[in-house]
């Protein structure tokens, strides 16, 4: 299935991508970029154990920055003094012609990729031991099983080599915008059909079902990560996937998180919904409160700001809400129950995430090991530049595993009306998730599926309207 229309007749920008990442490289370590190369290995096919059935091959992120090819088994060697970017492709196995059919031709590849010279690969220890003969520094990724036999050439591992493709692929190019908006678009339509099919919808794998079947019916054909599939408590479970439980009755609210890929790129988009379209009031309370959390760092997206001050921002606005609600108690302010850290267990992840070919993008020097629970879990720690693309995704939880210590502590349980936030464990977690991409005086997004409380509601109604007869589920 073809791609977006304005990439038509244009080939992902390999060549200039290497020359990013020997820019940085440069700017990095100027003595060890000096007359180096740079290669990297794909992924290959590889069989199940004791079958003849091949394991799904998801192409390495950083040989596709520097190729765009999804071709497994090739590899790509660049050189930095002559500028020179060739790609090498698997060698024809003429056995395997009859399974899988004609390979693409060295001709056919040519107009496809952006490299100077496409060979096989079976001429690439001859140049790699040319390279090597004439003293230039080889760096690679890692040597991995697809690469092995050419380890005494290369040079792995390197921190400034990976810090030069990390930093590259932060910034995002207008093709790789391009694919990203893709997949966005893509995405929307899934998760408008997950909304508008609640008739044929039981079971949280029917959700699953029903985002697959559109991104594939789209020419995805794989997710950017496992979908999560969530109604009523699993909500609370932030990387549900199992995605099997019965959406009984008693279960009023549904949450979503999933984003379809395109050509290597991802999208990742959650939206919640009430599964009869009629939101409970503890529901809507509960989303007007992460959907004015997340209304509010958008608008704060732009080159130069600090992400940890936007994170840090969504927790005082869950703040705020909370008093409103009366789940905190009104006699403690807005700065005392910030400084205390009650949020974090209602709120316990980052406020978003770089995305780009990996859900969790590379360059976002997270810090797992910070000592602030509040920041703890946060992905991208770092300001803010426009060609970035990442998640604003915050979200309220109300997980009986997260808040079991908060409710025994003394320190924090003395915050908390017991009573009160008693009414909201039913809904589970509400999330909202819209992916952005920074750019010079602000943002845009990519998600235009709507996160309005009202249209929702009408895109269920709608649906509901049609019965489990509209729809055309042949199980
Ligand atoms: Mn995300």
């Amino acid at each position: 299935m073809s791609g977006p229309p304005s990439l038509v007749g244009k080939k992902y920008p390999a060549k200039q991508h290497a020359r990013t990442v020997y820019s940085h490289l440069v700017h990095k370590n100027e003595v060890s970029a000096k007359g180096s190369a740079f290669f990297v290995s794909g992924e290959d096919l590889e069989l199940y154990l004791y079958c003849d059935q091949t394991k799904p091959v998801r192409q390495n992120r950083y040989f596709f920055y520097l190729t765009g090819c999804d071709i497994p088994g090739s590899h790509v060697l660049y050189n930095t003094v002559k500028d020179h970017l060739t790609l090498y492709l698997p060698d024809i196995d003429y056995e395997d012609v009859m399974w899988s059919g004609l390979p693409l031709s060295l001709e056919a590849a040519a107009e496809k990729f952006d490299a100077d010279e496409i060979k096989y690969a079976s001429a690439l220890h001859a140049d790699l031991e040319e390279f090597h003969n004439d003293k230039v520094t080889i760096f690679t990724t890692d040597i991995n099983k697809f690469n092995t036999k050419y380890e005494g050439f290369l040079q792995p591992g390197n921190k400034d080599f990976f810090y030069a493709l990390d930093e590259s692929r932060l910034i995002k190019d207008w093709y790789e915008i391009e694919l990203m908006k893709h997949a966005a678009k893509i995405t929307d339509n899934c998760h408008f059909a997950v909304m508008s099919a609640t008739p044929i919808e039981t079971n949280e794998t029917h959700i699953h079902a029903e985002f697959l079947y559109h991104a594939l019916r789209q020419g995805s054909k794989y997710q950017s990560y496992d979908p999560i599939c969530c109604a009523g408590e699993t909500c609370s479970t932030l990387h549900w996937v199992k995605n099997d439980e019965e959406i009984t009755p008693d279960k009023k609210s549904v949450l979503i998180d999933a984003g379809a890929e395109w050509s290597c790129y991802a999208s990742d988009v959650t939206r919640c919904f009430p599964i009869n379209g009629d939101w409970t009031k503890e529901h809507l309370e509960i989303y007007n409160a992460v959907l004015k959390m997340q209304s509010v760092t958008k608008e704060m997206i732009k080159p130069g700001a600090s992400w940890d001050v936007l994170h840090l921002t969504a927790h005082r606005i869950m703040i705020e809400e909370f008093l409103k609600l009366g789940i905190f108690k009104k006699e403690y302010t807005v700065d005392e129950l910030f400084e205390s850290k009650v949020s974090a267990r209602f709120f316990p992840h980052g406020l978003g995430h770089l995305l780009g070919m990996d859900t969790h993008d590379v360059g976002g020097y997270p810090n797992y090991s910070d000592p602030d629970p509040l920041l703890q879990y946060l992905r991208l720690r770092r300001d803010l530049q426009a060609g970035m693309v990442l998640t604003d995704e915050p979200g309220i939880y109300f997980s009986p595993f997260l808040l079991e210590d908060t409710l025994k502590d003394p320190t924090k349980v003395k915050y908390i009306n017991k009573d009160v936030l008693d009414k909201y464990w039913y809904i589970g977690g509400v999330r909202i998730e819209d992916d952005i991409l920074v750019t010079e005086d602000g943002y845009e997004n990519f998600t235009g599926i709507t996160s309005d409380p009202e249209e929702i509601s009408k895109i269920v109604r709608a649906g509901l309207a049609k019965g489990k007869e509209g729809f055309h589920n042949v199980v």
